[in-house]
């Protein structure tokens, strides 16, 4: 949108409130979606603000500030690709960021464009009404703003409405007690405490190492052992530095079109194309390289066929069999009630080396489950463990709890929560229909969680970014999810995710992690290339599956 082009708000204004609160367009959060977004929507001269609930940028980066919180995409794809001198001026450190590097990174950004002036901090957005004849939104804030805003665009992060176990007693506990997803800003000391950590999840898994190394005791808690393999973190060289920033673009270019948008392409051969020896060099050297190398860049029927993943699980089981001295604790680590890659995979640094330090103990919920959390520990089925620290480690309601806790509705009352209430129901994972001109960045549906974020984020800051760019230049001021082409994605979505093995496990891809959601697998498992090359074509075909209308809202038409 050039600078003459007025923009669509003055555009469609009936009375004129003061322009700090009438923007084109609203976005909620300010993590690696949130700053791509305004920068976008800046770019092309829209008025653009951003409100975020914590008091600086950074999403989910600003709230995992666990020790060893680590990122396991590789740094070289994970950043934003929109500016070269971001990119010349920008030098991660390690194979894999930190926490704290990407939390830099992202505040550099902020700066470095002068995003901040339009981004307000400390500010939850608590609803947000559409009138859904114009496509015009009102949004509210717990500071007590009201704005209104022709486009509303979500980038609240899949992995942001961190979860709280349902445990009787939870807040009767007396010593310290903190989620992951919420860790402090000033860290938390636990030399020579009694720690309990609940959860063997990603985060759990690297969380656990670092306080085994301070803590007097720490007893792990785990429902559901987890496969994890050997992420193989070390500093990048100078070399590797200096050849990422050469061929930067030619590396992204290519993660935009692998399945996960990473450098990972799956092997043509079938798992049982190969012998057994060659097979287990092949999955050997994936466990050597690092990373999910071994699922991702594995034999192509890994996800698909049980027997095939039956080979590398074992593969896997056998690692843990090797690293972990005690055969009882190494039995109770290994998972075999899901299938390799169904639940999140972790990648980790020294995960089942800890339970080789004598003070750490696993203690298997499955035997002995929780019974309650008392003032001075927590009470399982068999022994009541006294304790000075808990952490919970335990998740995040997915991909659409951070939407539900905003109050999303039209001026009739229908909530997209109580839309969702079967599961979500959307195009592209980015529109739901009935809920004119808003977006969801990395909504349920579309690749996001399957895939390296930063890839699949500025893929949709594109593809909105156009769209609203269509909208301008043809006078048009409402964009909808027609109910068909919806119906069709989310029937889609479903459809590809049930020809792999990925329902098979109790994850959070499928809601069951979360009391009283319905099991339906969240993202889409088509792939981030496939996927970019379907948003393309919609979007050179006029966007089919979409229908438009003008600023009067008077007369729909299908571009
Ligand atoms: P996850 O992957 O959801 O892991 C949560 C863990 O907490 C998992 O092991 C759960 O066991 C466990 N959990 C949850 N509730 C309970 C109760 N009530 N009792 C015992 N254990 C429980 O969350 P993470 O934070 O580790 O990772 C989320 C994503 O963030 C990660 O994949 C990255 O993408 C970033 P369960 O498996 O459900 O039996």
């Amino acid at each position: 949108m050039s600078s003459e082009t007025p923009s669509v708000a003055s555009v469609s204004a009936a009375a004129a409130p003061s322009r700090e609160d009438e923007f084109d367009i609203v976005i909620i959060g300010a993590g690696f979606s949130g700053l791509g977004m305004l920068k976008r929507a800046r770019d092309a001269g829209f008025s653009a603000c951003v409100f975020e609930t914590a008091d600086d940028v950074g999403g989910t980066w600003y709230w995992n500030r666990y020790p060893g919180a680590c990122c396991d995409s590789e740094s070289i794809v994970y950043s934003f690709s929109f500016d070269d001198n971001l990119l010349d001026e920008w030098e991660w450190k390690s194979r894999y960021p930190s926490q704290s590097e990407v939390l830099g990174y992202l505040g550099h950004v902020a700066d470095k464009f002068d995003l901040r002036r339009d981004i307000r901090l400390e500010t939850r957005v608590t609803a947000a009404t559409v009138d859904t004849d114009s496509g015009m939104w009102t949004i509210e804030t717990d500071a007590g703003e009201k704005v209104t805003s022709r486009y509303l665009i979500t980038a609240v992060g899949c992995l942001s409405a961190s979860q709280l176990p349902d445990i009787p007693g939870i807040d009767s506990f007396e010593g310290v007690h903190h989620h992951t997803g919420q860790w402090p800003h000033e860290g938390v000391d636990f030399t020579g405490q009694r720690v309990a950590v609940i959860g063997t999840g990603s985060t759990g898994i690297q969380i656990i190492p670092e306080i085994a190394k301070e803590a007097e005791h720490l007893w792990v808690f785990q429902r559901t052992p987890n496969f994890s393999m050997p992420a193989r973190n070390r500093p990048l060289t100078d070399a590797e530095r200096e050849r990422f920033k050469r061929d930067f673009h030619a590396i992204r270019e290519e993660a935009k079109h692998t399945p996960t948008g990473n450098l990972f392409y799956l092997d043509e051969r079938s798992t049982f194309d190969v012998d057994e020896r060659e097979r287990q060099e092949w999955f050997k050297a994936g466990w050597e390289a690092g990373g999910l190398k071994l699922l991702f860049a594995g034999y192509h029927d890994l996800l698909t066929n049980e027997e095939a993943n039956r080979t590398a699980a074992d593969f896997v089981r056998g690692k843990i069999a090797e690293i972990v001295m005690d055969p009882a604790t190494a039995e109770k680590l290994m998972p075999r009630d899901h299938p390799l890659g169904t639940k999140r995979p972790p990648i980790d640094t020294g995960y089942f080396e800890t339970y080789n330090r004598p003070n750490v103990s696993l203690v298997d919920l499955r035997e002995t489950p929780i019974k309650e959390i008392t003032p001075t520990g927590i009470r399982t089925a068999a022994e009541d463990f006294e304790l000075d620290a808990i952490v919970f480690a335990t998740g995040f309601d997915a991909m659409t709890g951070a939407l539900s806790k905003i109050d999303i509705r039209t001026e009739d009352g229908i909530r997209l929560a109580d839309k969702w209430a079967d599961g979500p129901q959307t195009y592209l994972g980015l529109m739901s229909a009935g809920f004119p001109n808003l977006f969801t960045i990395t909504g349920p549906g579309s690749p996001s969680v399957l895939s390296n974020m930063p890839v699949s984020i500025e893929q949709h800051i594109e593809f909105i970014g156009d769209l609203i760019d269509h909208l301008q230049a043809h006078g048009l001021t409402r964009v909808e999810a027609a109910v068909e082409a919806e119906a069709e994605w989310t029937e889609f979505v479903d459809q590809l995710a049930s020809e792999t093995l990925m329902p098979r496990a109790n994850s959070w891809y499928m809601g069951a992690n979360t009391p009283g959601k319905p099991h339906r697998f969240l993202p889409y498992v088509g792939g981030v290339g496939e996927y970019r090359e379907r948003c393309a074509q919609i979007a050179a075909d006029g966007y089919p599956g979409f229908t438009f209308a003008n600023a009067n809202a008077v007369a729909e038409v299908k571009s």
